[in-house]
């Protein structure tokens, strides 16, 4: 074995999640070659549970890419149910369309499924257990990524560009120097426990708002449900045992019938946002949560992370196909007026949905209530909520 294998490719991906898998596929349909790198086993990537609703505008983009295949036949996304103090009301995310534009109710981790299988079904070349990824030369014209694989044979891949898709934790953020990339981010001061349960899923998506907090459910699958429940700062997994989180969620929803199931996941997490400026360094460039991260207020963190694929994509056909570089040096403008647009959005969605308390803030629970009648009472709020939640803004 020699001490180090040197290869090149045009592109190196780092990490397989939704946003170097979407890139790495729609790169090959541009017969664009690219390697991806991925640290964790392919089982482990494949049953990771995340996010659950596709928006209207990223199934568009699947489509356009001729990839409207890999998406399966799972429920269209064509209306919200906000449960106030146990009454419904229906929100359509198309008002004037009459619900015809609708995203998709597919469950992250088998997009992730689909988007691998065609990937290597297609001859693409993806590396699982890939340890030790470190990129270097970001700021030359031939940057060079190595790793160590499996068998313990060091790679050094050379190449043109490389996509830093490896999520908040990843390796490739941490290699752009000092002060080259600004990350501003807020806590929310909000905590929710998450929860992934065989429960039968709701008609539509549902989120309650209730004096006693926020709750919420989405269909994750013809026999499963993830549900949020907000919970004090401080509170652990372990102060919410099985009874409980039932009690609360039915108390929450006005239904004491809400049926249950095993719980499977459970994790208490705080909201925030984060963004990284600018979402590129020399030939590194940033997608998904490598460089933004928002709550699931608003189902977007997947789909800006789609976004980003598209948006990186093109512009590294427009590169390799004619020379033409302006979409790679505008990619981080384009994709930071999107990220910010939805960081609006959510931190919008969170204030209206969330009841402050009437005794710890009475002032700021009206005006959360005012923004929810406005929404459920005014056509253009409803037009403009619309646009927000198909991703069309
Ligand atoms: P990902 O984190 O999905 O993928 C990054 C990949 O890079 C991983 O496979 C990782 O193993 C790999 N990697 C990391 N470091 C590496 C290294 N050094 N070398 C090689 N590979 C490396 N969004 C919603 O809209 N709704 C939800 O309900 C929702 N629920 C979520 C629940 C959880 C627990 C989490 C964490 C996120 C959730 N999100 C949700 C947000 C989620 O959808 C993310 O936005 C989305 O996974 C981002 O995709 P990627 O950018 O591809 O990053």
């Amino acid at each position: 074995m020699p001490d180090v294998l040197a290869e090149s490719a045009t592109v190196v991906i780092v990490g397989a999640g939704v946003a170097g898998m979407t890139t790495a596929v729609m790169l090959r349909r541009c017969d664009i070659d690219c390697v991806v790198l991925e640290r964790q086993s392919r089982d482990y990537v494949e049953q990771r549970q995340r996010a659950g609703v596709l928006e209207y505008r990223a199934a568009q983009m699947f489509g356009e890419w001729g990839l409207a295949g890999l998406l399966g036949s799972f429920p269209a996304d064509d209306t919200l149910e906000i449960r106030i103090e146990g009454q419904t009301h229906l929100v359509l995310n198309d008002p004037d369309g009459g619900g015809r534009a609708a995203g998709t109710l597919i469950p992250q981790q088998i997009l992730l499924r689909n988007l691998i299988s065609s990937f290597l079904d297609g001859g693409g070349d993806l590396r699982f257990g890939a340890a030790d990824v470190t990129p270097r030369d970001l700021a030359g014209q031939c940057p060079v990524v190595s790793y160590t694989g499996p068998d313990g044979q060091r790679h050094e891949i050379s190449c043109a560009l490389v996509a830093g898709c490896d999520g908040e934790h990843g390796i490739t953020r941490r290699c752009v120097p000092d002060g080259s990339l600004a990350v501003l981010a807020e806590e929310y001061g909000i905590s929710w426990l998450t929860i992934q349960a065989a429960a039968p899923p709701p008609r539509y998506p549902l989120m309650m708002v209730s004096s006693r907090g926020f709750a919420a459910q989405f269909p994750r699958g013809p026999q499963a449900s993830r549900f949020y429940l907000q919970v004090a700062p401080e509170d652990q997994v372990a102060d919410w045992p099985a009874d409980r989180i039932w009690a609360e969620l039915r108390a929450r929803a006005g239904r004491a019938d809400l049926p249950s199931g095993e719980i499977t996941f459970r994790e208490v997490f705080a909201l925030r946002g984060l963004v990284c400026e600018p979402m590129s360094y020399g030939r590194l460039y940033l997608l998904g949560d490598a460089a933004h991260i928002i709550p699931p207020m608003g189902g977007k963190g997947m789909n800006m992370a789609l976004h980003d694929a598209d948006v990186f994509t093109r512009a590294v056909r427009d590169f390799v196909q004619r020379g033409d570089e302006s979409g790679l040096r505008d990619y981080s403008a384009v994709c930071l007026r999107h990220t910010w647009t939805y960081q609006e959005f959510s931190r919008w969605m969170t204030e209206m949905l969330h009841d402050p308390g009437q005794q710890v803030d009475p002032f700021r629970a009206r005006l959360a209530r005012a923004r929810l009648d406005r929404l459920l009472h005014s056509e253009t709020a409803a037009r403009d909520f619309g646009e927000l939640i198909l991703g069309l803004a």
